[in-house]
């Protein structure tokens, strides 16, 4: 069979196929057509099937393979009847790649400005390091957006106008030292001084000289899946020890109350902090790995099992001020998980108040203490007279309950201790 009839056999086959799909496709249309006037099909969910999408890529697939065999045929037919190629490929690319950089800048333009108005809901850092770190933030945008941009268009504008042509012959250039100089020494400066600036705002933030007129108030903070629990000081602004292995289901934190340090200690459930005093938050996990995030202050540290980390900072903005400053009265500072720890890893949130001096003072003294009659039973520790009088007005079977309970945890204590 020679060449010609073999092409003018496949067009015919592909024309043939292309008529039976369209025909067939129509057919399809029509029934669809009828169905829906019978009874109204719901294709909402459809979209929401793994498959539909699937189906839709291969089908895309399937449009651009026949397209390329209908171009593959025009080819052919025009070298078999002798006339010149009829479509420059190499031109093409090069549109193509023209094209991708127009689409590609201008989706970099349509982030920044969609996406980047997100980082405006951040608003301005409410603490004192907060603002060396947007610093860096900015400073490492401002300079790898110029770099992406430029050697974006040297990239794909080069492609565009050194495509292929006949008209020209490729110049050889294999080497040229100056500019392997230039874009060695280049990046290395710039990429050196922000990494000095990192370290030295690391440093700054996480190596701090204590000021001993302005020491920081500790607050501990223990995660565990999937809640934040906060221990405050209490009067000696000394958090007490604590130990896994006293856990109880009445001690949940495992608080050592041999050490003096633990009996004034206070369970909260917000963090409520003072502006403009530093606050040390001392922060541990009971299971896996968390992380201590709270964005308004540029904060966040992982909390991890087995070890005790800490992270410093000083409050700028009350929350008060912030709601007048947002015009928002809903706003609220928080405290979030950025560890993805687990099934309700969402869940992890806690609000954080920064108020006035005066009003955490009387803040402090509504919180309850750790310290519960039944752990003073747990620990041998004396119980108050007027704490132990209305105990004994319970009822009888809570009583029981309770003793029941103190006695278990003695045993687990004395177990321990074993
Ligand atoms: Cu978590």
């Amino acid at each position: 069979m020679s060449l010609r009839k073999l092409i003018v056999n496949k067009t015919m086959a592909a024309l043939t196929v292309l008529f039976t799909v369209f025909s067939s496709a129509n057919a399809f249309a029509q029934e669809a057509a009828a169905a829906a006037t019978a009874k109204p099909v719901d294709m909402g969910p459809v979209h929401q099937n793994a498959l539909f999408y699937v189906l839709l890529f291969l089908l895309l697939c399937l449009f651009i393979a026949i397209v390329g065999k209908a171009l593959k045929v025009y080819e052919l037919t025009r070298e078999t009847q002798g006339k010149p190629e009829g479509i420059n490929w190499n031109t093409v690319n090069a549109v193509i790649f023209a094209l991708f950089l127009v689409v590609g800048l201008y989706g970099v333009y349509w982030e920044y400005t969609v996406h980047g108005t997100m980082i405006s809901h951040m608003h301005e850092a409410a603490s004192e390091h907060g603002q060396r770190i947007d610093e860096m933030f900015k400073l490492t945008l401002i300079i790898t957006t110029i770099v992406f941009i430029l050697t974006h268009i040297v990239l794909f504008a080069f492609a565009y106008f050194y495509r292929a042509s006949d008209k020209r012959k490729a110049y050889y250039y294999p080497h040229n030292n100056t500019i392997e100089k230039i874009w060695t020494i280049v990046p290395a400066l710039v990429l050196t001084l922000l990494v000095l600036k990192g370290f030295l705002t690391w440093r700054s933030i996480f190596y701090k000289v204590e000021d001993p007129k302005n020491r920081a108030i500790n607050i501990e903070v223990t995660s565990s899946q999937f809640l934040w629990e906060i221990r405050y000081p209490g009067t000696d602004a000394i958090v007490g020890k604590k130990n896994y292995k006293l856990i109880t289901a009445i001690n949940s934190l495992g608080i050592d109350f041999k050490d003096k340090n633990s009996l004034d200690d206070l369970m909260a459930e917000e963090i409520v902090i003072p502006v403009n005093k530093p606050v040390r938050f001392i922060l541990t996990s009971k299971d896996v790995i968390h992380s201590f995030y709270m964005p308004h202050f540029r904060v966040q540290l992982n909390t991890v099992p087995g070890m005790t980390s800490y992270f410093e900072f000083t409050p700028t903005i009350t929350t008060e001020e912030m709601k007048t400053k947002l015009n928002d009265p809903k706003f609220n500072y928080i405290l979030l998980c950025a560890k993805i720890c687990g099934a309700n890893h969402f869940n992890m949130q806690k609000n954080v108040r920064v108020v006035s001096e005066k009003e955490y003072q009387e803040w402090l003294t509504k919180q309850t203490p750790y310290l519960t009659n039944d752990l003073r039973k747990a620990f041998n520790l004396p119980v108050p007279v007027e704490a132990a009088a209305p105990a004994a007005t319970e009822a009888p079977a809570d009583t029981t309950a309770t003793a029941a309970k103190v006695a278990l945890d003695v045993k687990n204590q004395l177990a321990l201790k074993k």
